[in-house]
């Protein structure tokens, strides 16, 4: 897969040469390039906003250099491609868009800084058949969509073929298939800070402990994210689930 994300601070997305992502990148699975957007300017302030027309507070940025600069990163690439605009005003992010995301050629995410990108610009590439999506992190406000985009170029390239050594890895998780959050996990010792780790973790029984598992998932997700709860299709809870 190929990335490419344009911001006027690209030193936000030195980060990505980081860890699995940074392995991904060196291994050649994941093809990302990260962009100044001021190279897309031709003044010599290499202004990238101005005053937004209507009035009110701050700057917009201006579409002329967005359109320049994503032209280039479009034009150089093919197949499947999606324009990504981290917005607070987005469709919220979640697991389902980040897997779907995974199945593209192309991701191109442009980071608007100030009061935003000139809105014409998603239009016009919408417009000209390419498709757009406005995404959100959260019902909070960042100063900028860089670490939207860090965000999903972490949980887009750990589901491409080879990043994560062990794929089963990628299968029990929070937000997973189960639609619950994922159960506590312990590790040695078995004491720690007068601290005991659950002793059905230690019994060996296999059945035991997936009930177990599963229980304190619900317990955790009824107590914490209640909405997901009430989003499981009832076929999905069995009769001990009801006890819980
Ligand atoms: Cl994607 N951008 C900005 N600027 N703020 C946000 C956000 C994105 N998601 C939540 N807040």
């Amino acid at each position: 897969m190929r990335i490419d994300v344009v911001s006027i601070f690209p030193g936000y997305l030195d980060a990505l040469d980081l860890s699995l992502v940074g392995k991904a990148r060196r291994d050649g699975l994941l093809d990302l390039r990260v962009h100044d957007l001021r190279d897309w300017t031709g003044d010599r302030h290499r202004t990238v906003d101005d005053t937004p027309f209507g009035g009110g507070a701050g700057m917009v940025m201006r579409p002329d250099v967005w359109g320049r600069a994503l032209d280039d990163v479009l034009e150089g690439a093919s197949g499947r491609q999606v324009l990504l605009v981290p917005t607070p005003s987005g469709e919220r992010l979640t697991q389902r868009t980040v897997e779907d995301l995974a199945t593209y050629d192309q991701l191109v995410l442009a980071c608007g800084r100030y009061e935003g990108i000139d809105a014409r610009v998603a239009e016009r590439y919408a417009a000209g058949g390419v498709e757009v999506r406005e995404i959100s992190l959260g019902d909070y406000v960042l100063n900028g969509g860089e670490v939207a985009a860090l965000v999903v170029v972490e949980a887009v390239a750990r589901l491409l073929p080879g990043v994560v050594g062990n794929p089963e890895s990628l299968v029990e998780e929070s937000h997973g298939a189960a639609g619950l959050l994922e159960y506590p996990v312990y590790t040695k010792p078995p004491t720690w800070a007068g601290l005991d780790v659950p002793e059905i973790l230690l019994s060996g029984h296999h059945g035991n402990i997936a009930r177990w598992r599963r229980d304190r998932a619900l317990e955790r997700t009824v107590q914490r994210r209640p909405d997901m709860v009430a989003a499981l299709p009832a076929a999905q809870l069995d009769k001990n689930d009801r006890a819980v």
